[in-house]
Formats: C-alpha cells, sequence, structure tokens
C-alpha cells in the first residue's frame, strides 16, 4: 500500500527524515486498545508497542498519527519509537484532571460532527461540538442522522445551520441512505474525516454504508438508557473509494468544554 492513499504528504515527509538513517519506517495508528496499537503502513498491518523512551516521557501515540517505528524481525509487529508533530487534532478534556488533554483524533483534514434527528437534538450541544471542531483545525460538517424518524428536518436543519456560520449542514438517513450522497464531496481519497458525536447517534452505521458491509458494530440504545457506547475504541478504516474515516465511541459533551466556563458554574 503507498503512504500516500493513507494521508502521508510533504509535511510528515519532512519531519521523517531524521528517522531514516536509524533505518526507522513510518506507519499510521489505525487502532488504539488499552495500549495496544494497530498499525497500517507500506508493508500493511502491523501490531505496534510504543518503546520505553516513549512510554516514559514521550507523546503517547493517537489513532491517526504517523509514527517512526522499528520493525521487529520475522514479525508482524514494530516498535514505536516517536510519533511524529500532528497535522491537526480534536482534543477532549478530562474534566477531573484540568491541564490533561486527550487526543481524540489525530491529522484529520475533515470533522463530521454527527447529531440524531429522533428527538435528543441539542443545539446548545452542537454549538460546543463546533466549538471544539474549530479548535482542531479540521474542517468541521454537520451530519444530522435519522432523517428518517423526523418529522421536521427543514426546521432542524435551519436551526443547526444558525449556529454553524456557514459549516454545511446535511441531513441524511443511514436506514433509506437518502443524503448520503451529499456527504461524498467530503470523502476523497486520502482525506481523513473523524466522526464524533454522543453515543447512538449512528456514527458507525454511518461508516459502514459508506464501507458497504458491516464492518464496525452498531448497537440501538437499551430503553432503560444503558448500554450505551458500542464503540469501545478509535478506529480509522480505509473507504473503498480511498477516503479514511476515523470512527469513535461517543463523547460525552462535558469533556469538550471542561473548562473556565465549566468551572465558573461550578463556583456560581
Ligand atoms: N432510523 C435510523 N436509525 C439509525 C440511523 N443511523 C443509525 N441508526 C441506529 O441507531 C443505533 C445506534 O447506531 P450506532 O451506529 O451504533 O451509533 P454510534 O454513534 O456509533 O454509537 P457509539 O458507538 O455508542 O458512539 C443503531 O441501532 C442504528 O441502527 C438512521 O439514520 N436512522
Ligand atoms: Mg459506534
Amino acid at each position: 500500500m503507498d503512504l500516500e492513499s493513507l494521508g502521508w504528504n510533504e509535511f510528515f515527509s519532512a519531519h521523517f527524515e531524521q528517522y531514516e538513517g536509524e533505518g526507522l519506517v513510518p506507519a499510521r495508528v489505525a487502532v488504539e486498545h488499552h495500549g495496544f496499537y494497530e498499525l497500517v503502513g507500506a508493508e500493511g498491518r502491523l501490531g505496534g508497542i510504543p518503546s520505553g523512551r516513549l512510554k516514559f516521557g514521550g507523546e503517547e501515540p493517537a489513532v491517526g498519527d504517523w509514527v517512526a517505528v522499528e520493525r521487529v524481525e520475522g514479525e508482524r509487529k514494530a516498535v514505536i519509537q516517536a510519533v511524529l508533530p500532528r497535522r491537526t487534532k480534536f482534543v477532549r478534556k478530562e474534566p477531573w484532571r484540568r491541564t490533561v488533554v486527550q487526543i481524540v483524533a489525530a491529522n484529520i483534514d475533515g470533522v463530521f460532527l454527527v447529531a440524531g434527528l429522533d428527538g435528543d437534538f441539542k443545539v446548545r450541544r452542537l454549538e460546543r461540538y463546533l466549538t471544539a471542531a474549530w479548535e482542531s483545525g479540521a474542517e468541521p460538517v454537520v451530519v444530522l442522522t435519522k432523517r428518517d424518524l423526523a418529522d421536521d428536518v427543514d426546521e432542524r436543519v435551519a436551526e443547526a445551520e444558525a449556529v454553524a456560520f456557514g459549516v454545511p449542514v446535511h441531513a441524511v438517513s443511514n436506514v433509506s441512505g437518502e443524503g448520503l450522497d451529499e456527504l461524498e464531496r467530503y470523502l476523497q481519497p486520502a482525506r481523513t474525516v473523524a466522526l464524533l458525536g454522543s453515543s447512538g447517534v449512528g456514527k458507525s452505521t454511518l461508516a459502514n454504508c459508506f464501507l458497504g458491509h458491516e464492518v464496525l458494530k452498531t448497537a440501538a440504545l437499551r430503553a432503560d438508557g444503558r448500554g450505551r457506547h458500542t464503540t469501545t475504541r478509535r478506529q480509522l478504516v480505509h473507504l473503498p473509494g480511498g477516503a479514511l474515516l476515523l470512527d469513535t465511541p461517543g463523547l460525552r459533551e462535558l469533556q469538550l468544554w471542561a473548562g473556565e466556563d465549566s468551572l465558573e458554574e461550578t463556583f456560581a
């Protein structure tokens, strides 16, 4: 697989030069799960283990990152020696640790801010996602799913547009397929788009629609409100058309804006 089709470009190759002499090769982080990494590179998939240097004091790899790795001979494994600088990043704040931010998605060109039109649609929440998306450096697009379940689609789209300040808003159905063709323009070959939004809004279902079959696990929320977070790990998938989608577990909105204003609310 050529690296360009995975999003590699001059920015990363310039930063990689210093590692070439050390015999390292570049790879992209496709999956992260409790400290375990799956990487994709010129030679396909590899399991990734962070080096001691990286674990203690180095930058922690995030999904979407480009890393410099040392191949383990005879095995489909590699030791991650360094994380290349990020072009863009979508971060989440840990509400209980003000100084710690977690990288939700790295090196993304676009962000689909996904919200469902099935009754739980809140414009305020969308505003917070938009703020976080602007900070990421990636181009945001608002995707309102489950249009098949809503009877006031135009009204909801207008409400979203009113807070989106020129960010495109699309209403789609992952069930009937209506509106999905409008999203194709953002899914260009080698372009990485992250799916972000609350649990149950249909992020993984949307990804499966573009993958053409059920690759990612999806599930309805249980009636008692439990059983949320069907997706438990961040994952980069390559679409047949050449774009890369980064699926994420649902975010709790608090984690998007736990900064000064949340403190103000706490101490008001
Ligand atoms: N009617 C309807 N149902 C949808 C649509 N999109 C997704 N769903 C359903 O919504 C439920 C949740 O979808 P998921 O794709 O698992 O949601 P998710 O955003 O990935 O959720 P997490 O992984 O928990 O963050 C599933 O039962 C889907 O079948 C849609 O456009 N219309
Ligand atoms: Mg999911």
